[in-house]
């Protein structure tokens, strides 16, 4: 990618709070990573929270961090140089990895409710999600993303249904091999999957002096939660 097509992504990602950039990956290394997801997950993974998180914020999903298990199968997205060029005009130098996440919805379940993945008083301290589909979304399989855009700043998430259609929502449905970045303060769901599984993978990334627990707390509409102890807290 030129110099200022990769100033032109950081520019819009910033007036928007995302930004999807289709085919970025190859469908050959999508189907492998999606391979590896499966064969980690199997078809009936275990709940990794407690019920009244769940049951709170909807939120059906198992996450899988690769690299703390040895696995190196994400190496070859983490040290793609055009995203490693793209996180840095977005983050600026000094920029880190933070973790990669693999996250697996079996059929039939909720997906996300609306959240912001840390609290937004701070506006610096934030997680970008480098977020990228092994398979494609599809209105059969269910599992869209939907953004509330230009919430990335100072919008502290709204308190109210956890699923309620919000005006100025975006509907996405990312093909296999795109890439989506989105702000860890921008408002976003998952609707519900369909009769197959779903697979999602989040690359995160900090700028600079960023706590690295900066994802600890994520923010629904009902509650703030913290994944560390597993406490639906106010
Ligand atoms: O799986 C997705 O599409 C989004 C998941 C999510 O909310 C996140 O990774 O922060
Ligand atoms: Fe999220």
């Amino acid at each position: 990618m030129h110099k200022l097509e990769i100033e032109n992504y950081a520019r819009s990602f910033w007036e928007n709070g995302y930004l999807v950039l289709e085919n970025f990956f190859s469908p050959r290394l999508m189907e492998y990573l999606n391979q590896v997801v499966i064969n980690h997950f199997g078809m009936n993974p275990d709940w990794e929270h407690n019920d009244e998180f769940i049951n709170k914020s909807k939120t059906e999903v198992v996450p899988w961090f690769p690299f703390r298990e040895g696995n190196r199968d994400f190496v070859a997205v983490e040290e793609d140089q055009r995203l490693l060029d793209l996180t840095e005009e977005v983050l600026g130098s000094g920029w880190q990895n933070l973790y990669c996440m693999a996250m697996f919805s079996k059929a039939g379940t909720k997906g996300q409710a609306w959240h912001q993945d840390s609290p937004p008083e701070d506006g610096r301290k934030f997680n970008l999600n480098r977020l990228f589909y092994t398979h494609d979304i599809t209105e059969e399989t269910g599992g869209e993303i939907i953004i509330a855009p230009k919430t990335h700043i100072e919008q502290p998430l709204t308190s109210g249904a956890p699923d309620e259609d919000l005006e100025n929502q975006l509907v996405l449905r990312p093909k296999k091999g795109t890439l989506v970045l989105l702000h860890g303060h921008a408002w976003h769901r998952v609707l519900p999957v369909g009769e197959k599984f779903r697979v999602s993978v989040n690359s995160r990334a900090i700028p600079k002096g960023t706590p690295e627990d900066i994802t600890d707390i994520a923010v629904y509409r009902n509650m703030r939660y913290k994944f560390s102890t597993r406490e639906v807290i106010n």
